[in-house]
């Protein structure tokens, strides 16, 4: 075939990922670059060179669609580590607006980012029922710099758009339908999605409907002035502190309405380049950027493949309706999987269940959720008092306390009751998982599942591998954790595990700061202008002072053990290491505190000096490093990565420095390691040992995050 016939007809492969076919009179131009059909530079090629084509040949409408899972998912996440490759993304998109045809692309899965960036380059978008619409690049370090910040707001009006970006959470297709984004929805399946968007295109041709701009369109933006962006602004502060991304992309908005006045669509696309430009490389940005990929290589396990047999979860059983028990019910019954959830009589049952009930109607309330799936979610709920009802479940979850007897105790009787090939999980989140499965015949199907308080909300949870844990029983625990929206990361046995055994090595070092004449507030407020949501003795207060503390045991030994003995417990009952207000929760300074706290370090002897803030910093995050780098040479870790997204999920390490691994990494290894060196040389104690690995690594010029054991 000639070039001349090739497009005429416009069919053909264009590039290694993009493809023209011809559906009677209509161009389908076809993206197909697994996984996630992203931009790489040959799709960029692609469209410019397939457009061309098209419009070149007879085809009198064009159709912009993916094969695969998805639409396209946004730029090509590993080639922003690599010197820039051409084409851009620009004169693609130049070619689908101001293209002579019409130009409609046809969305499933998810258009994301640059994939939505050149969806709204498109005249028309059609979607099928699931497909999802979102610019998530803030979640990079990064803001849309496809001409999302100045098209968006165009379309969705500013304040839908701010908070589509600020966010980077996706919105489904009927919302998307709502507000303008797209033209219609054509149907359900990818059958329906390419008739529906070539019947479209079709129509369009036919009945010369005008070819709309995005661009062009200016009358959203009114009215949206310095009043509005400083609520917004004000709206987002607490929850996106720290991060540089979010106001940046403020800004562009706010060049986004400063430039339509004059009709300058060109300033507006020209100071989103100038601000991404400012992020993209940025230390923020590249911690975040590794965190995506860490997040995906955590779901990864070398010795349990992707096709390892997994247990059809039909049923979960979850012993305890208390705090734990309820919240982590409430993940399953939130995708459909009906629980049997256990308490030991009815009045704690109908507590439980109570407590499940009220969240349920607070998220309602908030709009999370319609008041019908309050009642289907609870539907899903079968509480009872008998344990014997857990004999048709799949997976069962105990939640009970944290006490090894009980626990051995609970597992011998789920043994006799669990139907066999059951996956038998505890949720404890420090105790020996290989003890715990020696009390069952079957130590093959015992793994540990730790949820993290609260189970309902917080996205991380332990998976924690026994010695004779099954891969089976791996392969459904990490899987089910997934579905539900968590985020599993794999360990081994060891006191703590990984989140909680770095956190302990922090604690010791708080506690004896404060013995040193270091304040809580002072403390916690260094660990909160780190990046953390709240310091460790605040974040004490909030779990409850008196978790694990024994009255009849306590002995003064520590200022914990005083603060409980003076009835202390926390947030719960309004004191603990500070004054609580009743209804705002907010906190204060407990004089009584500090003095309890001198006078303990007083009768130990200990003179009270200035701690300066640099040391709170380095005693209470240093520690957690040499853990996590014993954790790894022990091989309780997978791959340092794997602390980083554990501690960004389960405690809140501020995700722009990457996690303790990257963090260590980006200061120098040596520089720490010297660090611990000379704590370990004043202070003494176990935990300032210096880890070998990190000698090791720091004497190699290696890197802690990028390591697997
Ligand atoms: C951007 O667009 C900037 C523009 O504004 C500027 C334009 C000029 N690139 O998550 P999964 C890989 S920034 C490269 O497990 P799922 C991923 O690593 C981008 N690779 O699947 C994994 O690889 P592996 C804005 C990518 O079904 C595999 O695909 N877009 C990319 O659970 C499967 O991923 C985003 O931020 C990528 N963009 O979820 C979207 N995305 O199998 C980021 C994924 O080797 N992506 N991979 O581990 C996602 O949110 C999810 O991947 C998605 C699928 C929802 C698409």
């Amino acid at each position: 075939m000639t070039q001349q016939d090739q497009s005429q007809t416009a069919e053909g492969q264009i590039t290694e990922s993009v493809r023209l076919e011809r559906r009677d009179d209509v161009a389908l131009l076809i993206v197909n670059n697994p996984p996630v059909n992203a931009l790489s530079y040959h799709v960029r090629q692609g469209l410019i060179d397939g457009m061309a084509a098209a419009e070149a040949s007879d085809a009198t409408a064009i159709v912009l669609i993916c094969d695969g899972r998805t639409f396209i998912a946004g730029a090509d996440i590993t080639e922003f580590s690599q010197p820039p490759k051409p084409p851009g993304l620009v004169p693609g998109q130049e070619a689908m607006e101001n293209c002579s045809k019409p130009v409609v692309a046809a969305i499933h899965g998810t258009a994301l980012g640059g994939g939505l960036e050149v969806a709204l380059c498109a005249h028309f978008r059609v979607a099928i029922s699931s497909a999802q619409f979102g610019l998530p690049e803030v979640k990079l370090g990064l803001l849309p710099g496809g001409g999302g910040t100045q098209r968006l707001p165009r379309i969705t009006g500013p304040q839908r758009a701010l908070e589509m970006m600020v966010s980077g959470d996706p919105i489904g297709a009927t919302e998307a339908l709502d507000c303008g984004l797209i033209n219609e929805i054509v149907g359900d399946s990818l059958a329906d999605l390419e008739a529906g968007a070539v019947a479209f295109a079709r129509r369009a041709a036919a009945e010369n409907t005008p070819r709309p701009r995005i661009r062009d369109r200016n009358e959203r933006l009114e009215g949206f002035g310095t009043e509005q962006f400083a609520a917004f602004r004000a709206s987002i502060a607490r929850r996106t502190r720290g991060f540089e991304a979010p106001d940046r992309i403020i800004r562009c908005v706010e060049a986004a309405v400063s430039t339509a006045a004059s009709g300058d669509f060109e300033a507006g696309l020209a100071a989103e380049a100038r601000i991404f430009g400012e992020l993209m490389g940025s230390s923020q940005a590249n911690a975040q950027q590794y965190y995506f990929f860490a997040e995906r290589a955590a779901q990864k396990v070398p010795d349990v493949p992707r096709d390892t047999p997994q247990v059809d979860i039909a049923r979960v059983g979850i012993l305890g309706a208390g705090t734990m028990g309820g919240g982590i019910a409430m993940n399953f019954a939130n995708i459909g999987i009906p629980v049997t959830l256990v308490e030991r009589d009815e009045a704690s049952l109908e507590r439980g269940l109570g407590v499940v009930r009220r969240n349920y109607e607070r998220t309602a309330a908030r709009g999370g959720i319609s008041s019908d799936d309050v009642q289907t979610r609870m539907d899903l709920l079968a509480g009872s008092t008998d344990m014997g009802d857990f004999a048709d479940c799949d997976l069962m979850i105990e939640a009970v306390f944290e006490n090894m007897a009980l626990k051995k105790d609970v597992f011998a009787q789920l043994d006799g009751i669990c139907k066999p090939g059951a996956v038998l999980a505890t949720n404890t989140s420090a105790l020996n998982v290989n003890e715990i499965a020696s009390a069952t015949s079957r130590p093959h199907d015992v793994i540990g599942m730790h949820f993290f308080s609260p189970a309902n909300v917080m996205r991380m949870l332990e998976v924690v591998r026994g010695d004779a844990t099954s891969h089976t029983a791996i392969a459904t625990a990490m899987s089910i954790g997934k579905r539900i929206g968590k985020t599993p990361v794999l360990c081994g046995v060891c006191h703590g595990f990984i989140g909680n055994r770095m956190l302990f090595m922090r604690g010791i070092e708080a506690d004896q700061m404060l013995l040193e004449g270091a304040t809580p507030a002072q403390i916690d407020k260094v660990v909160y202008d780190f990046g953390f949501p709240m310091g460790p003795l605040a974040m004490r207060d909030l779990a409850g002072l008196d978790v694990g503390w024994n009255s009849e045991t306590s002995s003064s030994s520590t200022v914990r053990e005083v603060l409980c003995e003076s009835g202390r417990r926390g947030q719960k009952n309004g004191r603990g290491y500070y004054i609580y207000d009743p209804a705002t929760r907010a906190s204060t300074p407990d004089p009584e505190v500090e003095q309890i706290i001198r006078d303990f370090a007083s009768d130990r002897g200990a003179a009270l000096r200035s701690v300066t803030d640099q040391e709170i910093l380095e005693r209470c995050l240093y520690p957690m490093v040499n853990e996590g780098a014993k954790i790894l040479d022990e091989s309780i870790a997978l791959r340092g990565s794997d602390i980083d997204v554990t501690w960004i999920n389960g405690y809140g390490w501020p995700m722009y420095t990457g996690g303790p691994m990257y963090w260590a990494d980006e200061i120098g290894l040596g520089e720490v390691l010297d660090r611990i060196r000379h704590y370990h040389e004043a202070l003494g104690g176990e935990h300032w040992t210096p880890s070998p690995l990190l000698e090791r690594l720091a004497a190699e010029g290696g890197s802690l995050a990028r390591y697997e054991s």
